[in-house]
């Protein structure tokens, strides 16, 4: 089964930690430990992540403020497709804008450490937790919604969904660039990630240098995208862009 929902909690594993000590910390990631309570307020009160989970993780209040900004007119589910350690889903969860969440996570220790900090800010059982490939379940979903299990179904899609994907950008090496190529993006470039949330309004969390002539092609023939630079201490982290829903895909043939 490419995806399939966790109905209990994941135990957490080795991989997943929960660091007190700068001695601890692995050197690549000590920048982020510093800054551990502007990712998670709550982060002494037994905040867990993995050690790759650290790179990506939305600091809680970007988190919060996309939360609130996320077009959600009559959109009653939305689905976040890279949940990762929770720092996004559980700000959706906590903003109550949806009647249901989804949360989807390939890695099964990052899943726990996302199950984990839910119950910190008490919302994990706000949230429908799915262990798997989100690209195969929005495929099925567009494909044969009949076969998915219950908690998965989704009437009228286009009309009642909102997805959000904060994807992996394949490291850190944006930061190298001026302007970052998101045909370039690891494991799945801009295109392909259009390609696959197309059909229903979807949000996307990119890098901050992303070309903005890329994104541009997502937009609707005569409409609009919104693009946000979200920024902490003056700074931006990240560009999150706001695509509405169209009935083709027009990024793969222009990037
Ligand atoms: P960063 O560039 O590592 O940190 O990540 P910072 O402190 O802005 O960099 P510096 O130039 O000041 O040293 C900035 C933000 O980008 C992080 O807080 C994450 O929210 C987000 N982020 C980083 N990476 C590598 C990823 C990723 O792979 N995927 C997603 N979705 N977000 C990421």
């Amino acid at each position: 089964m490419a995806f399939e929902v966790v109905e209990n909690k994941l135990p957490l594993t080795e991989e997943c930690h929960h660091y007190e000590n700068i001695n601890e910390v692995p050197w690549d990631i000590q920048k982020y430990w510093h800054q551990r309570y502007s990712i998670f307020e709550f982060y002494d009160y037994d905040i867990h992540l993995t050690d790759d989970g650290w790179f990506g993780v939305t600091p809680e209040p970007v988190a919060t403020k996309i939360a609130k900004d996320l077009p959600s007119k009559n959109k009653t589910t939305l689905i976040d497709l890279f949940a990762g350690s929770g720092g996004n889903v559980i700000a959706f969860a906590m903003a109550e804008r949806w009647s249901r969440i989804v949360a989807i996570e390939k890695d099964p220790a990052t899943l726990a450490c996302a199950q984990h900090n839910a119950d910190v800010y008490g919302v994990r059982e706000a949230i429908t937790w799915v262990l798997g490939d989100s690209l195969a379940y929005l495929e099925t979903l567009r494909t044969d919604p009949g076969s998915l299990p219950a908690a998965l179904q989704i009437d009228d899609p286009v009309h009642t969904a909102t997805l959000f994907a904060s994807p992996p950008w394949g490291g850190v090496s944006y930061r190298d660039h001026e302007v970052f190529d998101l045909s370039t993006m690891q494991p799945y470039s801009l295109a392909q990630l259009h390609e696959a949330c197309y059909p229903l309004e979807h949000t996307l969390f990119l890098p901050r240098s992303s070309d903005l002539r890329q994104v541009a092609r997502l937009a609707p023939e005569g409409g609009k995208i919104e693009v946000v630079q979200y920024c902490m201490s003056g700074a931006s982290k990240a560009m999150v862009v706001f695509v509405p829903a169209t009935t083709g895909s027009h990024a793969s043939q222009k990037q």
